[in-house]
């Protein structure tokens, strides 16, 4: 099977071997530009995760995005033994981890298996054996590059994506702008995320503390210093005129923050950039809800 980056190409192709075992293992195919306008608008009437199990779950294929510079067929060219041609990201709706490698994807214009990993039921499909195969961790994102060949945390797979298909850019040439870059991408992945995620909400709750209360501290308190921060060097986005890492961070996180309710007055700089972002049309794929696993 080899999926075809082209704008408008139909993204599947194949021998009916490899299609029916995709097939078998519960793949739902969408191709093109019209499987994911028909996803995006809502037509499917998908209600989310029960919904996504009650179709036995299994992957959606993600086709590559509108001008994008690169093109994924040439690792598997160079990976003749690989079985699978083209890349599947475990992940989770509105995982905040996931949606920066979403973006990313998008934005470099690589096709991608989407599979959804339920964070949220019962114990969470994270705890499976299954995926902890994928990730000892229990956590997402998970980007399988080939089968059986996993890399987990997002700013290591956002690191091997831009390495690997480095157009269209997401990290500056000049040394101090990349270092700027990820010194903000880091306050949200090491400094802020960590305290909010799924397993820590959890326990915080098994233990009595008022979760909500946690995140409002940890969270307002890491976003305005990631304001302070970003002040001085933004432009249109967060470092400069150009996307890069630290967005990919940003929008996400701010949209966690608002779920939870934490105030963002004073933050008139991050909501400019994400005001800019918003007008991109990878930011437009990648957000949560226009994932297949969203609720409706
Ligand atoms: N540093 C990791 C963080 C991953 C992470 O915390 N993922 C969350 C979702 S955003 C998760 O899987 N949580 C499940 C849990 O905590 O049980 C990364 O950047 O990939």
């Amino acid at each position: 099977m080899r999926i075809d980056s082209r704008e408008g190409a139909d993204a599947r192709q194949g021998d009916g071997e490899e299609m029916a075992a995709s097939e078998r293992a519960g793949a739902r195919q969408v191709t093109g530009r019209a499987g994911f306008r028909e996803r995006c608008s809502g037509a499917r009437q998908l209600t989310g995760i029960a919904k996504w199990r009650e179709r036995g779950g299994g992957a959606v294929l993600i086709p590559a995005s509108e001008g994008a510079g690169a093109r994924p067929d040439d690792w598997w060219r160079a990976r003749p033994g690989s079985i699978v041609r083209h890349m599947k990201l475990h992940g989770f709706w509105r995982s905040t981890a996931t949606w920066r490698v979403r973006i990313a994807l998008a934005y470099k214009g690589l096709a991608y298996e989407y599979v959804a990993v339920d964070l949220l039921t019962g114990e969470g499909a994270q705890h499976s054996p299954e995926h902890r195969r994928r990730n000892p961790m229990a956590q997402v994102p998970v980007l399988e590059i080939e089968e059986g060949l996993y890399l987990t945390q997002s700013i290591a797979i956002l690191e091997f994506l831009e390495e690997r298909w480095p157009t269209p850019p997401l990290l500056p040439r000049d040394p101090l702008a990349r270092a700027r870059v990820r010194q903000l991408t880091e306050v949200i992945n090491a400094g802020i995320q960590p305290l909010q995620n799924t397993g820590v909400q959890r326990h915080l709750q098994s233990l009595g503390v008022d979760a909500t209360a946690w995140i409002h501290r940890f969270v307002g308190k890491g976003l305005a210093a990631l304001e302070a921060m970003t002040l001085p060097v933004a432009g249109r986005f967060s470092v400069g005129d150009a996307l890069s890492f630290a967005d990919l961070a940003l929008v996400p996180q701010l949209s966690f923050a608002r779920r939870f309710g934490v105030d963002l007055t004073g933050l008139p700089t991050l909501l400019r950039v994400e005001t800019n972002c918003a007008e991109l049309d990878c930011f437009k794929r990648a957000h949560a809800e226009a994932q297949p696993d969203a609720p409706r």
